[in-house]
């Protein structure tokens, strides 16, 4: 039996090996008709006539594990042509000097970054199905945009060349830098030897949003593609968004954003499965794809809809950028406009999209390696503010609340925001909660105390259990317990008794009780300026005056039944 096991293993074995190399043999063939190049492309990135290194793949779950890594052989795509750059006195130019902490320029390792060179291989990290996606021949082509204030040399270049190494050249038209007044406009003026390489440099410092905003100003292409500048495409990240936008210019896409790491420039997978999110203080954060989306997900290479998307890395049409008013240039340095882009962009009738088959890896880092000049706290609130107010209609109490320090800051006018808003027809917040981002948990009502006048009476208790009206007794905060109600709906409480009917018919009368949100004869909602019993849909009734309340049918027009809560400051 053991011996019977055993052969079997080997043979196994055996034709596991003759498979692998019958594999790698194969993928080494060379193509038969160089003449086709580019008739279609796909995803798997090698289009023919093109010369690749062995590739072996393990296809695990929803993992692509390579084993052999297919390396761009130069000039893949045409790329990089390089010019006249000189990259080695470029890079050299600007280096760490020995004893410098290699963490305090740029909030990630420098050293390491330096040493690593502008190209290098990386994973592909996409799910291997990515790599059967076809795309239409003619994609447009694209401007690519980077802002950056005093990046490092070598990961600016890097995330340059892996664009031109990475991407079929027909489909760049140009990359656009805008140096955001670093400290050395050679940083910038340099890379335009490379060709394709655009500068842009402003005159005084402006922050990412005007900076983006001047970068799509002069881009000649129809599509615009933005990249923070410390980033690494991966193989054909920019097909699947280009193919996308052609198809509606109205989607707004990004990449799954994979992480490289700040400390040793490890390129990591980041997971499928994320979408952009936030709670109600701003807070971008990613979160998982609600259970519902994930178990419809059949096809690993679908579009994911997000609510928000992170902000650095995106494709869009051009003038759908500019019909859709941009970027809101009066948000200064730093955050806050991938939300205010965010809801314009779902609200004013287009969405939102991360697409897993394509892949940009970024450097993410735990601080600001530059400084702000209004602060880095006012200038979020400030960026945030304006997006709030402008977007998020009575819903924005709640990033009040959540962000006490808010109040007060100043934000300046928002009128030209709120104008753009009114000509873009554009759909509520409360829409946009509803139809993107019904998982938003809205936060609990907060408990309002007020009086509940009619006339120049007050509802009242007299002792524990029955109610009446009587004349308001109060001034100013100070009230008597007795008149003082808390409306937490569907409750009307006085510390621990709720409003309960005692039965659900015409004329029952209404009394205390201890509260229960369960039991149905406690539970009532606003009608204008009635109280109406959620279950009879009868309403609080004061007549007769002099007796207890009751409930009989609803006509909130009635003086008896109309009661104006006043709230207690
Ligand atoms: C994330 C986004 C970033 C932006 C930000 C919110 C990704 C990968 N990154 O922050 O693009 O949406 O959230 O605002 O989604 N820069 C300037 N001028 C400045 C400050 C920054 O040009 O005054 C450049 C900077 O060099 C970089 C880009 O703007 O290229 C984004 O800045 P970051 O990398 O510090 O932001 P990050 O990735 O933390
Ligand atoms: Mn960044």
């Amino acid at each position: 039996m053991r011996r019977i096991r055993a052969n079997a293993i080997a043979i196994l074995t055996v034709a596991w090996i003759l498979g692998t190399l019958y594999y790698l043999w194969q993928d080494n063939k060379p193509h038969t008709s160089p003449s086709s190049v580019s008739q279609t492309r796909t995803a798997g990135g090698r289009s023919h006539g093109q010369r690749a290194v062995g590739r072996m793949e393990i296809h695990r779950d929803d993992r692509t594990i390579p084993l052999i890594v297919t390396r761009p052989p130069r000039g893949e795509h045409g790329g990089p042509q390089t010019g006249q750059f000189d990259e080695k006195s470029y890079l050299s130019g600007k280096q760490l000097k020995a004893g410098d902490d290699p963490y305090r320029e740029h909030a990630f390792n420098l050293q390491e970054s330096d040493r690593l060179g502008s190209e290098r291989t990386i994973r592909d990290t996409r799910h291997y199905r990515c790599a059967s996606v076809s795309f239409d021949p003619d994609l447009p082509s694209t401007s690519v945009i980077i802002t950056f204030h005093n990046e490092a040399r070598s990961t600016l270049l890097r995330t340059i060349k892996s664009v031109l190494l990475r991407t079929p050249s027909s489909l760049i038209q140009e990359i656009i830098l805008v140096d955001d007044f670093s400290t050395d406009p050679e940083d910038c003026q340099l890379l335009t030897q490379i060709p394709k390489v655009r500068c842009l440099r402003n005159e005084r410092r402006e922050g990412l949003i005007r900076s983006r905003v001047r970068g799509a100003g002069v881009a000649s292409a129809s599509i615009l593609t933005f990249l923070d500048s410390h980033c690494e495409v991966n193989t054909d990240w920019l097909q699947p968004m280009l193919q996308r936008v052609k198809e509606d210019h109205t989607r707004v896409v990004s990449p799954i954003i994979d992480v490289i790491s700040l400390d040793n420039f490890a390129y990591l997978a980041a997971s499928a499965d994320l979408r952009g999110g936030f709670d109600w203080s701003l807070h971008f954060k990613w979160e998982q794809i609600p259970i519902e989306q994930k178990m419809a997900r059949t096809d690993p290479t679908q579009p994911i809809r997000t609510p928000v998307i992170a902000g650095g890395i995106f494709v869009m049409d051009k003038s759908w950028f500019n019909h859709l008013g941009q970027y809101d240039t009066h948000m200064d340095i730093w955050g806050g406009e991938n939300f205010e882009l965010s809801f314009r962009v779902w609200m004013c009738g287009g969405s939102l999209e991360i697409l897993p088959c394509s892949r940009v890896g970024h450097v993410f880092r735990k601080r600001h390696p530059y400084d702000f000049p209004e602060g880095n706290a006012l200038t979020y609130i400030k960026n945030t503010r304006r997006a709030a107010e402008v977007w998020m209609d009575e819903y924005k109490q709640y990033y009040y609340s959540a962000r006490p320090s808010a109040q007060g800051k100043s934000f300046g006018s928002i009128s030209d925001r709120l104008a753009l808003r009114r000509k873009l027809n554009c759909n509520s917040f409360r829409w946009y909660l509803e139809n993107v981002y019904p998982e938003l948990k809205i936060p609990e009502q907060e408990a309002v105390s007020s009086m509940l006048k009619q006339g120049g009476l007050c509802l009242e208790t007299h002792g524990t259990e029955s109610l009446g009206l009587g004349e308001c007794k109060g001034s100013g905060a100070i009230w008597p317990q007795s008149q003082k109600w808390t409306l937490v709906e569907p409750l009307i409480r006085q510390q621990d008794l709720c409003l309960a009917i005692a039965a659900f018919s015409s004329g029952s009368k209404v009394r205390m009780e201890p509260c229960n949100p369960k039991d149905g004869r406690q539970k009532w909602k606003p009608k204008g300026p009635a109280f109406q019993h959620l279950v009879s849909g009868l309403c609080l009734d004061s007549q007769p005056p002099a007796g207890p309340p009751i409930i009989s049918q609803c006509r909130p027009q009635l003086a008896s039944q109309s009661w104006e809560p006043q709230l207690l400051t």
